[in-house]
């Protein structure tokens, strides 16, 4: 640790003696070398995004000369915190740090940078209010969620058939980045329509069966629903499984609409079931190689690398399943 703090602090002294902007002040540089210890503290496993992300880190390790420490939170940000901090121990040369909720993390995000080790958020963000890109880590890897959340809003208004919509929402992790953004997105668009109504909303945790669960007990609470807007398919698969068991019929009588672009709800926009979801990639792997390769070159990355969403419909929903994860 000692031997990397002053690295850094000599990367730096070089970087300003020579005016290169190779690290934003007080960043933590990363030296070119042959290969990197990397670390890549995952969250959770409990659902096809998190599966695809962790694996396309792995498919990504040995074509970018990574040796990877991945780790497995199991959906408690405390352990995150724990695996984050085992990492810079190790003496990783580099954390990618996809945060489960906005505050928990930051400690760790700190204790990273104090240590030497650059820090790239990726998939999830923190408060922004408290560390900054650019000061605390270096940049966020990820999509715009308030898009996303308008993209659907907009999607769903323009798609309705009814003439008031009864709106179920279905957040995700409270506290994290996307159920805040994809929720802010959302409501401030319905909140210019008279005829839209949001009944209740209530966090699902991004997880099919939770989602299903919160689904059964709002439908009785709201037996007039006719739009459920899922903040990620495995909980919009949940409501559409929830909605079938109380002899509703999904994209007929209710309007499901949600974010990611899961296999599973591609499948459901092809048997009419669902109507909409803006995609949210979670392949990262390739992304996370390029933006390190450019860091230890010396350049300064963009406070937030932007990954652009496509959507999908009944009208592309068949071309795009089979490659869908
Ligand atoms: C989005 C990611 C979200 C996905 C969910 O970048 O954080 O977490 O939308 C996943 O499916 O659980």
């Amino acid at each position: 640790m000692k031997r990397r703090t002053m690295i850094g602090a000599v990367a730096l002294a070089f970087a300003m003696s020579v005016g290169t902007a190779a690290v934003a002040e007080g960043l933590p540089p990363l030296e070119k070398k042959d290969r990197y210890k990397v670390g890549f503290p995952q969250m959770e496993s409990n659902n096809p995004w998190r599966i695809a992300e962790t694996k396309s880190f792995q498919d990504t390790a040995e074509a970018c000369n990574w040796d990877l420490v991945a780790t497995d939170a199991a959906g408690s940000a405390a352990k995150q915190v724990a695996d984050v901090d085992s990492m810079i121990a190790q003496g990783i040369d580099i954390l990618f740090l996809p945060p489960r909720e906005e505050k928990p993390l930051i400690p760790a995000v700190m204790r990273a940078k104090a240590a030497g080790i650059p820090t790239f958020l990726v998939d999830r963000s923190v408060d922004p209010n408290v560390a900054k890109a650019g000061e605390h880590y270096v940049a966020f890897l990820g999509s715009d969620f308030i898009d996303q959340g308008r993209r659907v809003a907009e999607w769903t208004l323009e798609n309705f058939k009814g003439d008031k919509g009864t709106i179920i929402q279905l957040e995700g992790t409270t506290g994290s980045s996307p159920a805040n953004d994809r929720k802010k997105g959302f409501d401030d668009v319905i909140a210019k329509h008279d005829n839209m109504t949001i009944v209740a909303s209530q966090t699902g945790d991004f997880a099919r069966d939770m989602g299903r669960q919160v689904m059964e007990t709002l439908l009785q609470a709201h037996p007039d629903v006719n739009i459920v807007y899922a903040h990620n398919d495995e909980m919009a698969i949940g409501a559409i499984q929830a909605l079938e068991l109380a002899g509703r019929k999904p994209g007929d009588d209710v309007l499901v609409v949600s974010i990611d672009g899961t296999r599973d709800a591609l499948q459901a926009i092809i048997d009419g079931k669902m109507g909409v979801t803006v995609e949210s990639s979670p392949f990262f792997g390739p992304l996370a190689c390029e933006v390190m390769g450019r860091y230890a070159s010396g350049e300064t990355i963009e406070p937030w690398v932007k990954v652009e969403d496509r959507i999908f419909t009944k009208e592309n929903a068949a071309k795009h399943v089979d490659e869908a994860y």
